[in-house]
């Protein structure tokens, strides 16, 4: 059987696809589980420094959780897929590096929860991305209430979740839910440009600065400050800040070596 999530490594990308085409790479059980081994291997791995996701062909990213695998689920059943999604989905949010979404086409509950899982988004043109939940008498399982309220505002999740209406590319732009709003043919190259532009900074540094956001943002603003400038004093130890300081003062590029 063909692995259902991707993961290649080059140039310190990792890409992980989601890769199952041919159900418009909904969400089974199996891709959840593919999904959080390929998470702990990036993890790990000393190699990769950006993340790439995307879905494979040309159609959609993830076309929402498996509805034909959750037709058949009892509650319990139900709570423990919905539970190990959730496990799955902040390993993704919580990654030490940074994730950026290539949003290639639906993007639609299951989907549009894991890419409010990464920490940028970008889309094409043709995206759709939206949250058929209530039409089908459920609620968004894998954290969408609470990472669209995040990001949008309560008031805006709350139209679109219990409208289920779907939304275009350029809504979602000026939304706020994707960063950048791309060509169709050069999404891909975009999300690489951005990867690279990461890439050229400090790693511990990049690492540092993504924690104190994710973390931060859901804590009272003086113990997020606190954890700002406990991480700024740790990186004050590092090989990199002496090195990008010497650069700046010497007038040259910096070369860092995530020490
Ligand atoms: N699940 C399973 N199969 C799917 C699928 C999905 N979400 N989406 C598409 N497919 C399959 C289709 O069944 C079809 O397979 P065959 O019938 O050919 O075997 C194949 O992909 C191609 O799809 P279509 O023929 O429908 O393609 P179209 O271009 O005509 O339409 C579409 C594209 C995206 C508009 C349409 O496929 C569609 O409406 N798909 C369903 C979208 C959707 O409603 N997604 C689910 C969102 S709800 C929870 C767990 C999870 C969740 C909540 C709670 N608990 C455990 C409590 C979250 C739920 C969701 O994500």
């Amino acid at each position: 059987m063909n692995k259902t999530v991707l993961l290649e490594v080059k140039d310190k990308i990792g890409y992980i696809t989601i890769n199952r085409p041919e159900a418009l790479n909904a969400l089974s059980s199996q891709v959840l589980k593919d999904l959080n081994e390929v998470l702990d291997t990036v993890e790990a791995s000393q190699e990769i420094q950006v993340v790439i996701v995307t879905g494979a062909g040309e159609k959609s990213f993830v076309a929402g959780a498996d509805i034909k695998e959750m037709d058949t689920m009892t509650p319990t059943e139900a709570f423990e897929y919905m539970t190990y999604a959730n496990d799955t989905f902040s390993k993704l949010a919580n990654l030490r590096q940074p994730s950026i979404a290539a949003i290639n086409g639906y993007a639609l509950g299951g989907g549009m929860e894991l890419a409010l899982s990464t920490d940028i988004r970008l889309g094409h043109e043709k995206i759709l991305l939206g949250f058929p939940e209530v039409t089908l008498g459920i609620i968004p399982g894998f954290a969408g209430t609470q990472r669209m309220s995040r990001l949008i505002g309560a008031s805006k999740a709350k139209e679109l979740i219990l409208t289920a209406r779907n939304v275009k590319a350029d809504e979602a732009l000026s939304l706020g839910i994707i960063n950048h709003l791309v060509p169709v043919d050069q999404l891909l190259e975009e999300a690489e440009k951005l990867a690279k532009s990461i890439l050229k900074n400090a790693p511990l540094a990049v690492e540092k600065a993504k924690h104190v956001i994710t973390v931060g943002v859901e804590l009272p603003l003086q113990h997020a400050i606190r954890l700002e400038t406990e991480a700024e004093a740790l990186l004050f130890s590092t090989e990199d800040k002496v090195e990008g300081m010497r650069a700046f003062v010497e007038k040259r590029k910096a070369v860092f070596n995530k020490k």
